[in-house]
């Protein structure tokens, strides 16, 4: 093994002319044979097969081959029914425009900015052909969004008479002559390494983290890199001294089971380096959901009740982020002593809203809460449509096309204000509400598998 990787040390390859030559840890510095700088050079190049690949600024992209008169110029994709950025490009981003940001502000920050509107039917065009490009390097292609995918590409070599790097690196120019546009590409033994090295060097990036460095590369970084730990859990885990991922390694496993519920023992695998998990391929969303695990154990309806509702936000949320509806709507509970349970309903059509999961949840959950106390509840949405068939009531059911412009203008003042501010008017309707029964031991955004 140390032989391998000391033989593969010395090889360091061109990511623009594919030339594969001799080279030692810094030298050279530029191809032999085309002069390019981005070379590609690790002592695990050749022994590593597990991939992310990552499209750059992906809308953006398609509009700038489709446009040439925009190449040069801070290009923000937006301003479609949301009223937010879907992304910018990557000279846009130097004015600070990001996704998801309102486009007042972004217009602020970058006047000279052409905007385009979003064009839904060619990106999604594009994102099968670079899918079929993946295909073809291997079957073991998981997509995970419209422009990304993990790859396995283990026992690929007889194939395409080249290491994984190798063939990864003929694929990102392939999407660069042929479709016109870049991809990152990170290359790891393990998911989650792969996607935080494809997102280290971005645009046209290639990073490697092998098993020699991973524990080592994680461990200064910040625990918020861990997908699913967003700012809340961040804050928390710190507040508890793990900061970096660094002090997750020799954590007591109770003591992150205290702080992030079933998630804890993945936090400590992941800062040891370690994700078990397999590239699924076409693996399809089946339904989408949020739970939280519950500080103090609850029985009382009246006390699940606002907690149940946030999480009815949250899933809508997510159907209305990834243009899903859902038409049964799942309750799930944990009891104290771990049992699960779950409870389902279907609607008479599909829907993306907070107040109709809520409705259908809430029927379910006050059957249930007749002295069991619980640990968990969480709320999902499968049988999933697309949004065109959701939330048109009928005759009688007029509520529902006014709960839609309703939920359609929160959202936009949410997308202006931000979650908080809006999230806190909503939940006035509710009744009586117990602030700490609602704080959520396990963030429920930790449940998202890839998030
Ligand atoms: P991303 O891969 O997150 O972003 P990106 O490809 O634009 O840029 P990057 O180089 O950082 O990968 O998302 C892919 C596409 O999904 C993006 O081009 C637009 C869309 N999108 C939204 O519509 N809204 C969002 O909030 C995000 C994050 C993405
Ligand atoms: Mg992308």
């Amino acid at each position: 093994m140390t032989e391998r990787l000391s033989g593969a040390v010395r090889r360091v390859l061109c990511r623009d002319c594919l030339n594969d030559h001799d080279g030692d840890v810094t030298e050279p510095r530029r191809c032999p044979a085309c002069g390019s700088p981005r070379l590609l050079r690790h002592p695990e190049r050749d022994a590593l097969s597990l991939a992310h690949i990552d499209c750059d600024a992906f809308y953006a992209a398609i509009e700038k081959r489709d446009d040439p008169s925009l190449l040069d110029k801070p290009v923000i994709i937006g301003g479609g029914r949301r009223g937010v950025v879907s992304t910018a490009c990557y000279i846009a981003r130097t004015y600070g425009v990001r996704s998801a940001m309102p486009m007042f502000k972004a217009l602020k920050a970058c006047p000279e900015a052409v905007v385009v509107k979003p064009d839904m039917a060619k990106y999604v065009a594009v994102g099968r052909q670079v899918r079929l490009l993946m295909q073809e390097l291997t079957p073991l292609v998981e997509p995970i969004s419209i422009d990304e995918a993990f790859l396995d590409l283990s026992g690929t070599q007889l194939l395409h008479h080249a290491s994984p790097a190798i063939t990864l690196a003929r694929f990102a120019r392939r999407i660069e002559t042929e479709i016109g546009i870049s991809v990152s590409i990170g290359l790891s033994y393990a998911k989650f390494l792969a996607k935080v090295a494809s997102d280290m060097d971005k645009p046209r990036g290639f990073s490697v983290i092998g098993r020699a460095e991973a524990v080592a590369f994680l461990a200064a970084k910040p625990v918020g890199l861990i997908p699913g730990i967003g700012q809340a859990s961040a804050a928390k885990l710190a507040a508890a001294g793990f900061r970096l991922i660094g002090d997750l390694r020799e954590a007591p496993v109770e003591n992150l089971f205290r702080l992030a519920g079933r998630d804890g023992p993945r936090l400590k695998n992941l800062a040891n380096g370690i994700d078990p998990r397999r590239v699924t391929p076409d693996r399809e969303t089946k339904s989408v959901s949020s739970e939280t695990t519950l500080d103090v154990d609850l029985a009382r309806f009246e006390e699940l009740e606002p907690v149940l509702w946030r999480l009815c936000e949250k899933t809508s949320k997510r159907l209305k982020h990834q243009e899903l509806a859902g038409r049964t709507i799942t309750l799930k509970l944990k009891t104290a002593d771990f049992h699960s349970i779950t409870r389902a309903s279907r609607l008479p059509e599909p829907t993306q809203l907070a107040a109709r999961l809520f409705a259908a949840g809430r029927e379910l959950l006050r059957r249930e809460c007749t002295g069991a106390r619980y640990r968990l509840i969480g709320i999902g949405a499968s049988d999933l449509a697309p949004p065109e068939d959701a939330d048109h009531g009928d005759l009688a059911d007029v509520a529902t096309p006014r709960l839609k412009a309703m939920e359609g203008a929160l959202d936009s003042l949410r997308a202006r204000f931000g979650d908080a501010a809006i999230g806190k008017g909503l939940s006035l309707r509710l009744p009586r509400r117990s602030e700490g029964a609602a704080t959520s031991r396990n963030p429920p955004e930790a449940e998202d598998p890839d998030a």
